[in-house]
């Protein structure tokens, strides 16, 4: 195709948008729901199995090569421990616009909670009794740093668990390094399947504008606006804090602290971000992360096999800015007294409770039990907020997972940079146009 990529998934996701609403207010939602669940779906889960099928071969072997191609073990300590500051410090930064935004425009203020059927209320009880994280936010990130070790890697292959895999890589690759000579060959099979798993992206990524027209088509069709009229104070406060956080907190690490050109850098970033929009799943979208990094930032492999797939399983800024947002919205429909030495709990609590979060569709409203238990939400007000959210998340997810994936590209940018291994000439020939 001569057409950029990004602009055939732009119109991918217009054209889907259109005729998902098209369908919706013309056929009416039941029908319409029908329809698109029938005919759109199917496509929509296709694409999503299609790329699924590239996260644990794509991290796994660019990973391992990338170990190798740092030469030096101590490396990855300074490479890792600068991405996991950063991911840290965005993902406070990006709470404190959720907090903004959610005491600006007061998205609970005077909200009617009994829109929740009992139906709702009930199923969102059994959907927390098995999905909601057991224990307290301590013990849930002790779990969450004990589970990154894997008891058996092909266990761990087969469940695509992302962390521990990535944890095997790193010490398969420190290993093979130790070996000198005799692991050559081994490296040699590493590089060409990391090649090879680049170059299976890329014919992948081919069929992003068909995949994001089918689940916008999907979504909208089935959804439709209505999230606006339910939610609408809601939507604007998490859509507006999740834009200020990627062009304030993003565009100052790559404009402000790395002196790069910033339209490069979202042009750059665009393709990952659509396919972040339509599937809302970070570790979907991981290939595609991977893919831009490294063919328009000019980030080196080293550094986008490893950071970008931690990042997409503990970096998540669009989730822990709605946490904050979720505890206000709660604070302000339940009228539950708050004193300003909450918003620092909720900062604290929010980033240890992103950073268990799983990058698949909606995982962290679960988590929100965390986050609603902390602002002092009895258990019967934990489950109608979220009885109340459920039914709308997905579009508020869309985002949230868009600014997600931006964090993780932002961050592998400063890092790359800062371990000379960002060809800035790859990244300023990423003409904005
Ligand atoms: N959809 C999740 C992700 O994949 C984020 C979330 O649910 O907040 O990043």
């Amino acid at each position: 195709f001569a057409i950029d990529l990004w602009k055939r998934v732009l119109v991918g996701l217009v054209v889907g948008t259109l005729i998902g609403l098209a369908l919706r207010y013309g056929l009416g939602p039941e029908r319409a729901g029908e329809f698109v669940t029938t005919w759109f779906k199917p496509v929509g889960d296709a694409f999503i199995n299609l790329i699924r099928m590239l996260v644990v071969p794509l991290i796994f072997v660019t990973l391992v090569s990338g170990v190798l191609a740092m030469g030096d073990p101590k490396r990855l300590g300074s490479l890792g421990g600068r991405a996991l500051a950063l991911y840290m410090g965005t993902t406070m930064v990006a709470i404190c616009f959720g907090l903004l935004m959610g005491t600006l425009v007061q998205p609970g203020a005077g909200f009617d909670t009994s829109i929740a059927s009992a139906a709702d209320i009930e199923e969102t009880r059994s959907r927390l009794a098995v999905n909601a994280p057991a224990g307290s936010v301590g013990e849930q990130l002790v779990r969450t740093l004990l589970s990154i070790i894997p008891s058996n890697p092909v266990d761990a292959f087969a469940r695509g668990d992302v962390l521990q895999i990535i944890f095997f890589a790193i010490l398969l690759g420190v290993g093979i390094m130790m070996t000198g000579e005799m692991g050559k060959p081994l490296e040699k099979l590493f590089n060409s399947g990391a090649e090879a798993m680049m170059k299976l992206t890329l014919i992948v990524m081919e069929t992003a504008p068909f995949g994001v027209l089918a689940l916008m088509a999907w979504v909208m069709g089935d959804r439709g606006l209505s999230v606006l009229t339910v939610l609408g104070k809601m939507t604007l406060a998490h859509y507006t804090a999740c834009i200020l956080h990627m062009l304030f907190t993003y565009g100052f690490i790559v404009k402000g602290v790395l002196r790069l050109p910033l339209i490069p850098f979202f042009r750059g970033v665009f393709d990952a971000q659509m396919v972040a929009f339509s599937t809302s799943s970070s570790n979907a979208t991981l290939p595609m992360s991977i893919s831009c990094a490294t063919k328009n930032l000019g980030i080196g492999k080293p550094v986008a096999s490893s950071v970008l797939p931690l990042g997409a399983t503990i970096n998540m800024d669009g989730t822990a800015l709605y946490q904050g947002l979720i505890a206000l919205f709660a604070v302000q429909a339940l009228g539950i007294p708050i004193d300003p030495g909450m918003y620092v709990t909720i900062i604290i609590m929010s980033t240890l409770v992103s950073i268990g979060t799983a990058g698949v569709p909606s995982v962290s409203l679960l988590l929100a039990t965390t986050t609603l238990s902390i602002v002092g939400a009895s258990p019967d007000q934990i489950v109608l907020i979220i009885a109340v959210l459920f039914p709308f998340d997905r579009i508020l997810d869309m985002m949230r997972t868009v600014t997600n994936i931006t964090g993780d590209l932002a961050v592998s940018t400063a890092v790359a940079k800062w371990e000379g291994d960002l060809d800035e000439e790859v990244f300023r020939a990423t003409d904005p146009v």
